[in-house]
């Protein structure tokens, strides 16, 4: 009863909270509030802050402000995962699912570094300009920034690849994690490693660190990414909340299972334990939440970069397209989130999210406002996860040499030197019937949208001296020169 009335307390609280977070993408009409609903829920809130306090106060248990783990898994395709019926085992991401909310219109970037720079600044990937080999700006503030400044405990477990690695433009230790908004950091800055001698093998390099040092320490290095997750758990200040972030490099290449197995002729098999061995570390820490008797406090939020790569052993069935595509294989990603009383056990969400609305959606279920250095493009989606109701939404962007420009249910795809595609995805939801000829006149409209949009990017939030679209190696896979003229992007490689 007491959880009860403690999570709708802090679900007046939160969304009480949300409209003064709205991002620059405004949200639809129907969302938005009445001055009587202000003035109601003014009252509620008034009473839900002294009801809260007070019983905050008085049980030391209840953390005022949720902890939040992000899960992302690296080159995992929509077919993946158990709850979409894999073959593949992954029991801990399905309890999961079981627990909270499939995102089922989650969409990332095709390639790594580009859902990265999403999910951590908010912003288009194609705004920033940064690509896999570049490295991100100073003049750009992450998320985990805010939560530090709003008292949480900020860590990263896990692959960066935004900078300071000898494989960047951007080198430094004032490009790493920890210095960027993250009070601890521990994992790889590149793109790959050797999952047991942690090497980067393009360069190398030793690519395994922790707070600025580089670290010589035997293990797979999914498990060592858990442990150390788990010693930060364990080892935490109870006073403050926590944001972990956790991002395997599981199950990029080089594959390597985690009994030393890699290569061989059984790719999807080796493939499957990669996976396996990554969802029994998320299990170890998601046991370690119920040890620590905060699951109930604790938000969690799983998803992947980008889609399974071709050959590799992933599946994105039956979506249409792989990593590096800007089809749904490569950019709609399996996603969950877990907020056990507040979202709904067991549900599906329907509503059209983007990598980038982290930010802004995460700081509202935290009741923190967005201090970001650049325009936010994410749109802040936790009034629409509170009510499971599946809002219209303004248009987003992914992609990488191809684009594709979302009007839900509508997407546009531009490739280079290719006729434009336009699809309905409630409709054909893989992608098998191009209405583009159909369909000239908003062809021509969305077509002009994302140039206009792009454009107005360019002026607004995109410039920067520091490396954005340089460092780009392979630039035969740039974007589409009238849509994305400075913005260079890679190709998919052994390091994205
Ligand atoms: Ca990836």
């Amino acid at each position: 009863m007491l959880r009860g009335i403690l999570v709708a307390l802090d679900q007046t609280r939160k969304v009480t909270g949300l409209f003064a977070t709205t991002g620059r993408v405004g949200w639809p009409s129907r969302v938005r509030i009445s001055s009587e609903s202000r003035s109601f829920l003014g009252l509620v809130l008034f009473a839900s802050g002294l009801c809260a306090g007070s019983i905050h106060a008085a049980d030391p248990q209840v953390s005022p402000r949720p902890n939040i783990i992000t899960i992302v898994g690296d080159d995992i395709g929509w077919g993946d995962v158990g709850f979409h019926s894999s073959s593949i085992k992954t029991p801990n991401i399905d309890r999961l699912a079981a627990g909270g909310a499939r995102l089922d219109r989650f969409y990332v970037n095709p390639i790594c570094s580009l859902t990265r720079v999403s999910f951590l600044t908010g912003q288009f990937a194609a705004r920033t300009g940064v690509n896999n080999h570049a490295g991100l700006p100073l003049d750009y503030r992450i998320f985990p920034a805010d939560f530090r400044a709003a008292g949480y405990q900020t860590w990263m477990c896990g692959k960066w690849h935004l900078g300071g690695s000898a494989e960047n433009t951007l080198t430094g230790h004032e490009y790493h994690p920890d210095a960027r908004g993250f009070d601890h950091f521990y994992g790889l800055l590149g793109g790959a490693v050797d999952y047991s001698t942690h090497i980067n093998r393009e360069s190398g390099a030793l690519d395994w660190w922790r707070n600025g040092a580089q670290v010589a320490e035997k293990g797979y290095c999914t498990d060592l990414l858990a442990n150390e997750a788990i010693g930060l758990i364990k080892a935490r200040d109870t006073n403050k909340p926590f944001l972990l972030h956790l991002a395997f490099n599981a199950a990029h290449g080089p594959l390597q299972g985690p009994d030393g197995a890699s290569g061989g002729g059984n790719r999807p098999a080796l493939y499957k334990a990669v996976v396996e061995a990554m969802d029994a570390a998320i299990g170890r820490v998601l046991a370690t939440l119920d040890e620590q008797k905060i699951a109930d406090s604790t938000i969690v939020l799983f998803f992947c970069d980008n889609g399974a790569q071709e050959g590799q052993g992933g599946s994105n069935a039956p979506l249409r397209g792989a990593k590096g595509g800007a089809y749904d294989g490569g950019v709609r990603s399996a996603a969950v989130l877990r907020y056990p009383g507040v979202i709904r056990a067991g549900s599906g969400f329907g509503g059209w999210m983007w990598v980038g609305d982290v930010w802004p959606t995460l700081a509202a279920a935290a009741g923190i406002a967005p201090q970001p250095a650049k325009p936010l493009d994410g749109v802040n989606m936790w009034p629409a996860l509170l009510a499971a109701d599946a809002v219209p939404r303004a248009p987003f962007a992914v992609g990488s040499r191809s684009m594709a420009w979302f009007e839900p249910p509508w997407k546009l795809i531009v490739t280079p030197d290719a006729p434009a595609e336009l699809y309905n995805l409630n409709d054909d939801p893989s992608e098998s019937r191009d209405v583009a000829a159909a369909s000239a006149d908003r062809v021509a409209r969305m077509t002009a949208d994302l140039k206009s949009s792009l454009g107005t990017w360019r002026g607004k939030g995109g410039g920067g001296k520091d490396g954005r679209g340089q460092g780009g190696r392979k630039k035969k896979h740039a974007p589409p020169a009238a849509i994305v003229p400075a913005a260079p992007t890679n190709s998919p490689s052994t390091h994205e």
